[in-house]
């Protein structure tokens, strides 16, 4: 065997095995990771490999570091279905969580061309633009900016500068029902103040989802842009047979 795919094998054989350690309950959330010394001996491998390997489930967010502590085993990431229209306060709420938004700017503008098409009204029609900073149990997750048409949602504004949640405004004020969306999610590079607003200086890419959101009479009530923690976040899909 080469000593590439040799040096391959043993790297691979760390990085599932630590998996496969958490997987286990054998290393739990908090958990401090062993030495890179004890890990390279185990292992039979360099220290090289061992801090090549540690990088990269640090960039998975499987781990993270603390500076002069050590490795230690992170959270596992919250699994967010894509099946169905929820809002992130009932999302967070339905894991025992406690959900929060920390208003970054909240505003009535004119729709430029991109978010008039999305909100399907007049180019220059005023919208609401609202963004905000989502926070679980305190643990920044997403950073939203979220657009509403006026005409449908002016009557809302004030609570929603109290930090209510939008889509229990959208049912119980307005009696709107949330029934379809277009969603997309794609990597999209961070801002160094976005990275650090999501609590990890170390981020410089996020999940990036665009959500048009349609009510019973088929009307575009929101169009939001979000960038989310990728190494918290993990979206599935149900699928069925053709
Ligand atoms: C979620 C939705 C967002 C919606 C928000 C309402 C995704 C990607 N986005 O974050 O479109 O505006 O919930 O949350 O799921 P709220 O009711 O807690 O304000």
């Amino acid at each position: 065997m080469s000593q590439t795919k040799d040096k391959l094998l043993k790297y691979q054989h760390l990085k599932e095995d630590i998996k496969q350690k958490i997987y286990n309950g054998v290393y739990t959330v908090g958990q401090c990771l062993p030495s890179e010394r004890q890990l390279s001996e185990e292992y039979s491998i360099s220290r090289m490999t061992v801090r090549r390997t540690i990088g990269e489930l640090q960039d998975e967010g499987v781990l993270y570091r603390l500076q002069g502590k050590g490795t230690f085993i992170s959270a596992t990431k919250i699994m967010q279905p894509m099946s169905k229209i929820t809002s992130f306060t009932d999302d967070m709420r339905a894991r025992g969580m406690v959900p929060d938004a920390k208003i970054l700017m909240l505003d009535t503008i004119p729709a430029n061309e991109l978010i008039a098409e999305k909100l399907q009204c007049k180019q220059g029609a005023d919208v609401i633009l609202l963004k905000r900073l989502r926070l679980a149990d305190n643990e920044p997750m997403a950073i939203e900016t979220l657009y509403l048409q006026h005409a449908i949602c002016h009557p809302i504004i004030d609570k929603i500068s109290q930090g209510t949640s939008i889509y229990s405004l959208l049912k119980q004020e307005l009696h709107i029902n949330l029934v379809k969306a277009f969603q997309s999610i794609e990597i999209m590079p961070l801002q160094k103040w976005e990275a650090n607003m999501l609590g990890n200086d170390d981020l410089d890419s996020a999940m990036y989802i665009q959500r048009q959101t349609f009510d019973e009479q088929n009307r575009a009530v929101e169009y939001v842009e979000s960038k989310y923690r990728g190494d918290r976040y993990k979206f599935y899909v149900e699928m069925s047979g053709a």
